[in-house]
């Protein structure tokens, strides 16, 4: 069944999700043996793996990213790759399978940042996005805290359109009867999938010296691949079938986001600034405390200026009378000085103040935006991530002003979250 005019050319760009291990690559591969014609006795290989080490076909060498092949607990893809196929009906439309480094994996909350952020990258560089598949492994009863987490921090970016009605889930080394995976959790934890396809891509993932010898071992790989096979035309009619989400909603959520963004930094700067005024005010209020304890004031005959009982260490008495006129001068002039500068103070703070208000105002307005698109985008919850994030990292720092300085940043943000929780 096709659904598009002949003429007509299109990209179908779909992004492969999953956490480490779920299968992936692998999936890549079985659909690169769909596309090229691959056969159990001619595997076409374009990501390596433990029992495939070579890429086979010269357009996808060099192209993977696999490190470690034989450490299954560390992702083994590290870098989103594109892997392009014609398609079979009218090999002027292009398929393009994006895999992705699992998430949540041995190596730490830092190396999922810049995933996710690579990824996000990535998706926003297109013009469009046809599908998201996610890749599970359909023998977890359960969705596991890995898929959890990639998905939540994703769908913060993406555009709900996009899964609410692209969104395609695959689960790996099951067949449909008996698959322990629970699709009511997924649905509850991540999101209702368009379509659930099963597939067992055994070919690639198990010794091939033995099902060459064994012949009853040959005829259940074979049975798989020809399952992986048809599914994979399944799934291939299914995002043919999809409308392309345009990448405008992405780029108009990222700016968005990245308004926001600025806006924070922005208050983050004024409240830094606030507080390095009010301290400095603070030094000056002491100061004139000083002058006006020193502005003793003297009384004369004519009253332009008046007498005290204060004493300070300049003997006030013992100066001769124009002396002391001068030094009350001098006194007053310095209290100007500094009244006027506390005052300067105080509309530079107030000033800010009024900026910080609009900018609360600004984030509330473009968090509002997001949400209309992403309803899953929290500006809050973002905050109290990036703030969990600064702690764990400000933990780490030794150099003492250095942490200082972290902590004093934190402390800002967390009142940022506390304003916008209210
Ligand atoms: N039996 C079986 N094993 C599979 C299947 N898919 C993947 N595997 C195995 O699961 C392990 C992980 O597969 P990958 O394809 O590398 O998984 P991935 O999702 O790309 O992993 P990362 O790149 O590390 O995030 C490998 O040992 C594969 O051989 C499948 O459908 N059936
Ligand atoms: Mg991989």
């Amino acid at each position: 069944m096709n659904f598009l005019s002949k003429n007509k050319t299109t990209d179908f760009r779909i992004l492969i999700l999953g956490g480490t291990g779920a299968g992936k690559s692998t999936f890549i591969n079985q659909l690169a043996n769909y596309f090229l014609g691959g056969t159990l006795d001619n595997l076409k290989i374009v990501i390596p793996s433990k029992f495939h080490r070579k890429v086979t076909e010269k357009k996808y060498k060099n192209k993977h990213s696999e490190h470690a092949i034989d450490n299954e607990a560390e992702s083994q893809t590290k870098k989103c790759q594109n892997y392009t196929f014609k398609d079979k009906e009218n090999p002027s439309n292009k398929f393009i399978f994006i895999d992705t480094p699992g998430l949540n994996d041995t190596e730490g909350a830092e190396r999922d940042d810049i995933n996710i952020k690579e990824i996000l990258d990535l998706i926003y560089q297109f013009d469009s996005l046809s599908s998201i598949i996610i890749i599970a492994n359909g023998t977890e009863a359960r969705v596991t805290s890995s898929m959890k987490n990639i998905f939540n921090r994703l769908a913060n970016s993406i555009p709900d359109v996009l899964i609410n009605k692209n969104l395609i889930l695959v689960l790996t080394k099951c067949q449909r009867a008996g698959a322990p995976f629970s699709i009511e959790n997924f649905e509850q934890v991540i999101a209702k999938p368009k379509e659930v396809f099963y597939m067992d891509n055994r070919a690639f993932c198990t010794n091939p010296q033995i099902w060459e010898e064994d012949l009853e071992e040959r005829e259940m790989i074979q049975l798989k691949w020809n399952i992986s096979n048809r599914t994979m035309e399944k799934i291939l009619e299914s995002i043919k079938c999809m409308t392309a989400t345009s990448i405008n909603s992405f780029s108009y959520m990222k700016t968005l986001r990245d308004n926001i963004k600025k806006e924070i930094c922005k208050i983050t700067q004024n409240m830094a600034m606030i507080q390095k005024i009010k301290d400095k005010s603070q030094e000056v209020q002491s100061s004139l405390n000083e002058i006006e304890t020193r502005q003793t004031v003297f009384e004369t005959s004519n009253g332009d200026y008046t007498t005290s009982t204060y004493t300070t260490s300049i003997p006030f008495n013992h100066l001769k009378e124009k002396d002391k006129k001068a030094q009350f001068q001098i006194a007053d002039r310095q209290h100007k000085n500094v009244t006027s500068e506390i005052e300067n103070y105080e509309i530079a703070i107030e000033k800010l103040e009024f900026e910080i208000r609009s900018k609360y105002n600004n984030i509330q307005k473009f968090h509002k935006d997001l949400h209309s698109i992403c309803f899953r985008f929290n500006v809050i919850d973002e905050l109290q991530a990036t703030i969990e994030n600064l702690e764990q990292s400000a933990r780490n720092i030794t150099n003492i002003d250095k942490r200082k300085k972290a902590e004093d940043k934190i402390e800002i943000l967390k009142i940022i979250h506390k304003e916008l929780s209210n």
